[in-house]
């Protein structure tokens, strides 16, 4: 594997499971792979679990780790090209990539969508721009449109939880007081829809994600209909899709935050959201509290997806 940006990179799911599996037992087995490698992660907006598990993951491969923070110490990047640069923006990005590129083997790259175009976001403009003028492997630590090492650490965590071989997976959207990106839904969605689980999406009207990550996946506009019966219930915030609405925030109705009494209609599923989550507004402090909240061992579980890519992507060096 070279790059590592969707589900689709990493082969069949079962393979990458299973090496994956076999990461978590044996976190230490291949700690001279990653020898006299350096890893780079670039992040141009803020992060607590990717930043720690990452690096800990290309430690645990005996890589030498770089942090770059762009908006906190670096110097402002202009990422259009043609723009007369006479303002706050000191470096374009044109240059900036081949330059990280020169100090370090792979790099990894957090750009969120900026919601300024919908078609620059969905374009994928800064994650491909590293693809294309680093000369390096680059992987996503969640883009414009995914967040794949999440999903990924996500599927771990249902392997590992489930309780029935084609569980039923719900998707929630749950109400957030700011814009967030559609990525780690659409991402979720994206490999869920892999593995031939019952997905349902739910959400009110107006909040429906990009067809191209629904899939084949149930939309269901009634989240207690959605809730029957599930497994999981992983729950996410993200703003509109659909123009002319992109990026906003359309409605904040609470009725959808996850409570008791909506994870009392599930087949007591397991409750899972990525993490950070504002409580009381995507989920009650009752319910992340409870036995059936795995969000710790799904967070922890991003050492072993980042991990498991590295280690790919390393391999596909030699
Ligand atoms: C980000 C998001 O929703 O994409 C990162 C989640 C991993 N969340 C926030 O910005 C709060
Ligand atoms: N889940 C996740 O990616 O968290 P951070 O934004 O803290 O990295």
């Amino acid at each position: 594997m070279r790059n590592f940006t969707c589900v689709h990179d990493i082969g069949p799911l079962s393979e990458a499971l299973a090496k994956a599996r076999y990461v978590k037992e044996n976190p230490f087995a291949d700690a001279e792979l990653g020898r006299n490698k350096t890893l780079l992660m670039v992040f141009f907006n803020s992060s607590l679990r990717t930043r720690l598990s990452t690096q800990k993951a290309g430690l645990n491969l005996g890589m030498n780790v770089i942090v770059l923070d762009i908006n906190h110490g670096a110097w402002k990047l202009e990422t259009e090209r043609g723009v007369v640069m006479d303002g706050d923006k000191t470096e374009h990005i044109l240059e900036a990539i081949p330059v990280m590129g020169s100090y370090r083997d792979i790099i990894g790259v957090r750009s969120f969508a900026n919601f300024e175009s919908k078609e620059d976001d969905y374009n994928e403009v800064i994650l491909n721009q590293f693809i294309k003028y680093s000369g390096k492997p680059v992987f996503s630590m969640e883009a414009a449109t995914r967040h794949p090492l999440q999903s990924f650490a996500d599927l771990i965590t249902i392997e590992e939880y489930k309780k029935t071989a084609k569980p039923k997976i719900v998707l929630t959207w749950a109400p957030h007081p700011k814009s967030l990106p559609q990525a780690v839904s659409n991402s979720f969605a994206e490999w869920i829809n892999q593995t031939g689980y019952e997905l349902v999406i739910t959400h009110p009207e107006g909040y429906e994600l990009d067809p191209r990550f629904v899939g084949n996946a149930r939309v269901e506009y009634d989240q207690d209909k959605a809730l029957a019966g599930a497994d999981f219930v992983y729950a996410k915030n993200w703003s509109a899709y659909k123009d002319p609405n992109y990026g906003k925030v359309i409605n904040m109705d609470r009725s959808w935050t996850v409570t008791t009494e909506k994870m009392a209609l599930t087949n007591n599923a397991y409750f899972m959201h990525c993490l950070p989550v504002r409580r009381n507004m995507i989920v009650s402090d009752d319910v992340i509290e409870s036995p059936q909240s795995i969000v710790i061992p799904e967070a922890a579980n991003r050492v072993v997806s980042a991990q498991t890519v590295l280690k790919e992507i390393l391999l596909g060096l030699k």
